[in-house]
Order: C-alpha cells, then structure tokens, then sequence
C-alpha cells in the first residue's frame, strides 16, 4: 500500500500505482520490475530542478570537483557530468525521494518490512556520454542475504537511442557473481565488465520507459547501459541502493582490524519498517562525489 515515509509529501493530484502479488511475482522470476506513473511529473520536475542546483554547487561541495563560472548555462553546466554519487547527502531533495511511496511499497514485498538505503547515484548522461558496461550490482555493494536492489528513478524518458537499461531477464536467479575485469570498450565508462556468464546479446533487452517510472532490479540481475547517441537532451536518472535491514552490510572501508563478519556500514537511511542495529547508531560518512570518466583517468 502506498504510503508516506521520511517526510515525504504526497501529491495529492497522482495517482500512485500499487505494486500487486502479480508484479511482485514478476520481479521475483525476472530480477527486474517497471512501474509506469511512480512519479507524478510535479515530482519529476523538483528532481530535474534540483540536478541543476547540485551541478551549480548550490547544495554544497562535491569531491573531485565541480567546475564551471557561473555565466554558464544550466545546460552547459549539468551537460558535463555524468553522475555525482551520494546526492541524497546534501540535498533535502533527493533524501526524501529515497523513501519515494512506489519504493516503498515495492521493497517491503519484495524485499522485508525493513529496509535500509546506503547509497544515491544521480545521472545525468547528456548526449555523447558513455554508458556501464555489464555488471551485478552485489559486485560493488555486498549484502549477507542477497537483498540488494536499485530503485532507478527516471527523470526522462529513457530510450534505446538516449542510452537506457539492458537487463538480462531472470539472470539474478543464478546466485553468482561472474568474473569481472577492465574493459576497454569506448561505450563504457570507467567500470569493470562481467564476463564468462552464460548469456549473449540475444538474451538481452532494454528497458524502455517514460520519465515518472521507476525500475526495480536486482543486485544479482546482470544488466548495462549503452552510450547515449541521442543528438541532444540527457538521460536523468536517480538510483539508489537498498537492502533488508535484517543484513549486516559489509561495505566501504570498515575499520582495519574488524572481523569481515562484523562489518556493517551504518550510513543508511531506514525507509521502511525497524532497525534491528539501531543500538549501533547511524554514522555519516560517505560524501558526494563526481564520478571518475574515461577522459579524466579511470581508477581502477
Ligand atoms: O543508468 C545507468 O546508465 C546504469 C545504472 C546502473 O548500472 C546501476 O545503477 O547499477
């Protein structure tokens, strides 16, 4: 059932789709799941408004960088970055959209009661940028149970042409994490690709939707998204990263000396139900982030 958490103001004139028994089955079998009209286009627009004030610099620092003189344009400003990380921790905004209704309802079926968010990644993918080569999501943000999933938040339509998902229908039902290694392939951007799963192109098919839907999938479903060869324009997107709040998280430079079994990342943001590690505390470390591109020297 829809309903309303950190804040979040509903709007009143939307219609919110309920996620059913039927689509929760859907993600269940095929590691991903698409719902149209999450997002009312009032709130569409405050995310899009809101990418420019962070690109600007008016939400606060940004590691590695944001560059521009205030004479430029929004377009010419928002046009050179392909994702800031962390957004949700300088903006209102965007820590509100964390606990979006649609999400909400989607994650406490298909996920627990509880849910935890660890992380935001806000991209903005204009025209000419590159895309992310194959890859499983638990390759970079482990959970203990499995329950990870991306919340992929379309501000515009998202288009074979502009560079939208690909996924791999029921690929996450393996339970594995194939190899990874660098690619050099100039779609992709700096990350590394998945290889050696038994899947071809055939197998694979995109994602196309309407800005206001949100993709749900899998941190095991094997997916990747292609350059944008669009001539203008972007393809917005908010994603961000949740998980069963029962699972330790095992994340992001825990504290030399800790057992691997006791590392947990507690800078999470609880969207739905109780902590059962409240008595840990929440602890604020991650901080935005511009991410790395091809052109400016991949780290690896
Ligand atoms: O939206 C994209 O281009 C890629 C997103 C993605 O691969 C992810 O969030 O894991």
């Amino acid at each position: 059932m829809v309903q309303a958490a950190l804040g979040f103001d509903l709007d009143t004139k939307h219609a919110y789709p309920e996620v059913t028994q039927a689509d929760a089955d859907f993600y269940r079998e095929n590691g991903y799941l698409i719902v149209e009209n999450a997002m009312s286009m009032d709130e569409v627009e405050e995310l899009r408004r809101e990418t420019t004030a962070i690109c600007r610099g008016e939400r606060g620092e940004i590691r590695n960088g944001l560059k521009h003189s205030p004479e430029e344009t929004d377009e010419e400003i928002i046009s050179r970055y392909l994702c800031i990380h962390f957004p949700h921790k300088i903006s209102d905004v965007m820590y509100r959209h964390l606990a979006h209704p649609v999400i909400v309802d989607a994650l406490t079926q298909v996920v627990s009661p509880n849910v935890k968010c660890m992380q935001s990644m806000l991209f903005i993918k204009a025209a000419g940028k590159p895309g992310q080569a194959w890859h499983q999501d638990e390759d970079y943000i482990p959970t203990r149970d499995r329950s990870l999933v991306g919340g992929w938040m379309a501000l515009d339509d998202a288009t074979v042409e502009n560079g939208c998902l690909w996924v791999i229908p029921g690929s996450h039902k393996h339970g594995i994490l194939w190899p990874q290694g660098i690619q050099n392939d100039e779609r992709f951007d700096c990350t590394e690709e998945s290889y050696g799963f038994p899947y071809s192109v055939k197998d694979e098919i995109p994602v196309e939707v309407k800005a206001g839907a949100i993709v749900f999938f899998n941190g095991y479903l094997l997916h990747r998204s292609l350059q944008n060869r669009a001539k203008s324009g972007y393809r917005r997107v908010l994603v961000n990263h949740y998980m069963s709040a029962e699972s330790f998280l095992p994340w992001r430079g825990f504290k030399e000396g800790t057992p691997i079994g006791k590392a947990d990342y507690r800078d999470i943001v609880m969207i739905a139900g109780k902590d059962p590690f409240a008595y840990k505390g929440i602890e604020d470390l991650a901080r935005p982030s511009v991410r790395p591109t091809k052109q400016g020297g991949c780290v690896w």
